[in-house]
């Protein structure tokens, strides 16, 4: 059985920003009373608590298993991918909502974004190195296409809402746009990518600082003003 080592150190790093993030959170959205301005404030809480819980159980090592590539035992953190494949739906639903998207928007953005999270589980499960690296394409095919929809259809809706909601907007998806594609990188250059490029010590540092940045990075931009909020909740 695999047992986590020296790179628990970001692991306990990742579950402390995570809570504090949390907390912070559910401090600013007391006292508000709007149900459309609640929904950003009760997702944005989901995403960091879940990702508190996950950074947990990879500290404590549950959230470690073992897989055989190539007769060689690798080590996988699986509870990555159980914080990702709901908070990432989450992170999208709220630049979704932001933006005025339309369900079938919203349905589309999700359903890509679960596809790329579960075809990334394939990834790392799989034993045979050169198809981990078909299912890691498979996976980032769905990320790029993930993109398009968020840069094209998104962008498209939010330009009928006032100038400081596009304003938000348009950071918020930079952010997304530069994070999430660090991604598929550090995967591929770590540990999960058999290249040996990155020992998982730096690989575990590298993807907390990305998490942290995308979930409470994230939130702190979104929830940082309430009268931009109200701006995007006002019904058309
Ligand atoms: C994997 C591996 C296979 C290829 C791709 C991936 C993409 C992961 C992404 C994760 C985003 C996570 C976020 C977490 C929040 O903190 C699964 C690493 C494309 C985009 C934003």
């Amino acid at each position: 059985m695999a047992e986590v080592g020296a790179e628990s150190l970001w692991l306990w790093i990742g579950t402390a920003g995570m809570t504090l993030g949390t907390l912070y959170f559910v401090g600013r959205g007391r006292g508000v009373t709007d149900r459309k301005m609640q929904e950003f404030y009760i997702i944005t809480i989901f995403i960091t608590t879940i990702a508190a819980s996950m950074y947990l159980l990879m500290a404590t090592g549950f959230g470690l298993t073992e897989v055989q590539v190539g007769g060689e035992p690798l080590a996988i953190y699986w509870a990555r991918y159980a914080d990702w494949i709901f908070t990432t739906p989450l992170l999208l639903l709220d630049l979704a909502l932001l933006a005025g998207a339309h369900r079938n928007t919203i349905a589309t953005l999700v359903g890509l974004d679960v596809f790329m999270i579960a075809t990334g589980v394939i990834a790392a499960l799989e034993p045979n190195a050169t198809f981990r690296i078909l299912w890691w394409g498979i996976s980032t095919g769905a990320l790029f296409v993930l993109l398009y929809v968020l840069y094209s259809v998104l962008s498209a809706d939010v330009s009928t809402k006032p100038p400081q909601v596009q304003r938000l907007f348009g950071q918020l998806r930079t952010l997304t746009v530069v994070l999430w594609l660090a991604y598929p990188i550090v995967w591929l250059v770590g540990t999960e990518g058999t290249l040996e490029l990155i020992p998982l010590y730096w690989e575990t540092a590298a993807f907390m600082v990305l998490d942290l940045s995308a979930k409470v990075g994230f939130g702190l931009l979104l929830l940082r003003s309430r009268s931009t909020l109200a701006e995007a909740a006002r019904p058309e």
